[in-house]
């Protein structure tokens, strides 16, 4: 994905998104996100406003200010947003695919921002994602994974508890015997690098640009992680 800056960016537009998101104004969140395209803003800046927006607003559920409901419309403005034509999220070109990833949120999680975001920089890197959606159980990971032989799995977790089935979703691996044929790559709020060791997973990475990265490595060396 082209993150480059193509033009100046004015930086109180950027500043405004953050803070039109943080109070949840939907019609001026996508109109000033149409305008900082037009003023040649790059995707990622775009989208780091807004998760900016997001994470004043995840304060402000903690503090007891904002409730559920405000998640959620903020979801569903990050998700409209994500639809943008103006966005180009998705790649149009119909070349080859370089490597299969079997994508999804981990079980009891319904967070699926993040995992969107992932799949569109995957999309605009040629792989081919099968996209499980959310609240995916580790048994369902493996049917599928036996099924559809993904070279790469790539797990979101937002949630604190999904840590311990990410954890399963290893173990049912080795169980299968089939470990060693896939690669596993999470990101996500709960999960940190210590979470690699915990969980057995292959990687992890908080960046979906990184995780992209890091799945190109393994198609493009056949599978030898960093
Ligand atoms: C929107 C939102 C919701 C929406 C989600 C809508 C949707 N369509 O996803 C709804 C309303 C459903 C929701 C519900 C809940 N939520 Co909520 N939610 C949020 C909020 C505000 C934003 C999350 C988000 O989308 N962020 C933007 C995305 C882009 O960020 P991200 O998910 O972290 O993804 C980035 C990286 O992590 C990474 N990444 C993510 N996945 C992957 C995967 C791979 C492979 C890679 C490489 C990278 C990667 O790349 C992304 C881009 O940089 C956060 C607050 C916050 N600070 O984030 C709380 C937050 C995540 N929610 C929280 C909570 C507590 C809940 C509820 C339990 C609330 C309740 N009492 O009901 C429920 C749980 C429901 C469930 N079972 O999942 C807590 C989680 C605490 C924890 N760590 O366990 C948070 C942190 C709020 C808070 N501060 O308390 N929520």
């Amino acid at each position: 994905m082209n993150t480059s800056i193509k033009n100046a960016v004015n930086v109180s537009t950027l500043e405004s998104i953050v803070e039109a998101m943080k109070k949840i104004e939907e019609k001026k969140v996508l109109k000033l996100v149409n305008y900082a395209i037009r003023e040649g803003a790059a995707q990622a800046q775009i989208i780091e406003a807004i998760q900016r927006g997001l994470d004043q607003i995840g304060h402000f559920f903690e503090e007891g200010k904002y409730g559920v409901t405000d998640l959620m419309m903020a979801g569903i403005i990050f998700e409209e947003v994500l639809k943008l034509p103006s966005l180009k999220l998705i790649n149009e070109e119909s070349e080859e695919p370089i490597g299969r990833i079997l994508l999804c949120t981990i079980e009891r999680d319904l967070h699926d921002i993040g995992k969107s975001i992932f799949k569109s920089a995957a999309l605009m890197s040629n792989f081919e994602i099968i996209d499980m959606g959310i609240n995916v159980t580790a048994e369902q990971i493996l049917n599928e994974t036996i099924n559809r032989k993904p070279d790469i799995i790539a797990i979101s977790s937002i949630l604190a508890e999904g840590v311990r089935y990410i954890k399963e979703v290893n173990e049912k691996l080795v169980t299968a015997g089939i470990r060693d044929q896939v690669k596993i790559i999470v990101g996500g709020l709960s999960t940190h690098r210590q979470a690699i060791e915990y969980t057995g997973v292959d990687a992890f990475a908080n960046d979906v640009y990184e995780g992209v990265k890091q799945c190109k490595i393994w198609v493009n060396e056949g599978g030898e992680a960093n």
